[in-house]
């Protein structure tokens, strides 16, 4: 079968050996994100057309306000989780806790956990600018049959098994990686099909594109702030382009396919950084570097971040290759 008109369901089965020890849940689980994702979508695209816009006057763990898109997408990931009985936990950013799911037989044989952010860039939600699910899949490290513990969540983006993300943009994509590269998957809403539209997405090694939230400048760090100035620089191919949506996935999308760098460095509001670790920088992390992309802190990788708290965050500077090693270079203090 041609690239062109395989789709998500075809692709799964056609890769399921790349699945390691799977009996075929993982390709269960990607499934339940793909349909809960339809379901989202369905509500993210008549946002403005029900009284669902607005938050829902309450404020997450993160002490963000909540907005109903927030809560709904939430919902609708858990409920397709946990009614599948495929995982046996999950952690959210809209969810304090981790959720332990108990089979029927209340014992949970099941070997994943997953954690998400099931709706990122929410703050864009009534702006109608795009916004987007991130997911990662471990395989759980305490005993089958017993409850999940913090240790099944708090293990190094080293370990992830899949992770991806789906954006709900000017068309509804699902980008994920079990390990064996990342392909893109592109929403017929016609039919409620998604169709392999971007296989084998790679990072180009270079970019001219930063993403960074300059409001921010005066409290970057030192070594931020001589990059960005570095990037500004009449110089060779240089001044970059600076493009900032707010929204992670979207910047990330945009700046796979074209090249660039995402930095969210700490700063006065967010010490360590603003993005979490769990479920927002491993997975991202995860997908750049099986694109051929880097992801740090500025001192380290990402995926060898060895997580102490389930909503902990990082500094997050991640893209092209060459561009983060720059980045990496002003933060070290280590540029020639
Ligand atoms: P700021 C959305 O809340 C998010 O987590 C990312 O999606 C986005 O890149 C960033 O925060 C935006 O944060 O502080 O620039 O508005």
């Amino acid at each position: 079968m041609t690239q062109k008109n395989k789709t998500l369901g075809e692709f799964i089965i056609e890769n399921q050996e790349e699945f390691k020890y799977s009996s075929g849940e993982l390709s269960r689980l990607i499934n339940s994100i793909r349909l809960a994702a339809k379901v989202v979508n369905h509500e993210v695209n008549k946002a403005g057309l029900v009284d669902i816009l607005g938050a829902v006057g309450e404020t997450n763990i993160q002490g963000e306000n909540q907005q109903k898109l927030d809560v709904f997408a939430n919902e609708a990931f858990i409920k397709t989780l946990t009614n599948r009985e495929i995982v046996c936990g999950i952690a959210s950013e809209e969810e304090d806790d981790f959720i332990t799911i108990t089979g029927r037989n209340e014992r949970n044989e099941n070997k994943y956990v997953v954690l998400i952010d099931p709706l990122d860039g929410s703050s864009n939600i009534d702006v109608n600018v795009s916004v987007g699910t991130i997911f990662s899949i471990y395989r759980r490290v305490t005993p089958s049959g017993e409850p999940v513990t913090l240790d099944d969540f708090l293990q190094p983006g080293n370990r992830q098994v899949a992770a991806g993300y789906i954006v709900y943009g000017t068309s509804t994509m699902i980008v994920y990686t079990t390990g064996h590269g990342v392909n893109g998957f592109t929403l017929n809403p016609a039919i409620g099909t998604y169709y392999l539209s971007h296989p084998n997405m790679t990072f180009p090694k270079t970019g001219r594109i930063y993403s960074v939230n300059e409001g921010n400048y005066v409290h970057f760090p030192q070594g931020i702030k001589d990059y960005i100035k570095y990037c500004q620089k009449e110089e060779g191919d240089r001044p970059y382009t600076s493009r900032y949506i707010g929204s992670l996935v979207s910047d990330f999308h945009r700046n796979m396919i074209k090249g660039g760098i995402y930095i969210y460095p700490n700063t006065a509001k967010d010490p360590n950084g603003k993005l979490r670790l769990l479920y927002e920088c491993n997975p991202m992390a995860f997908l750049a570097e099986q694109a051929g992309g880097k992801a740090s802190n500025g001192f380290e990788r990402i995926l060898d971040i060895q997580p102490t708290e389930l909503h902990q965050r990082v500094p997050f500077i991640c893209g092209s290759s060459s561009m983060v090693e720059k980045a990496e270079a002003f933060m070290q203090n280590t540029i020639d």
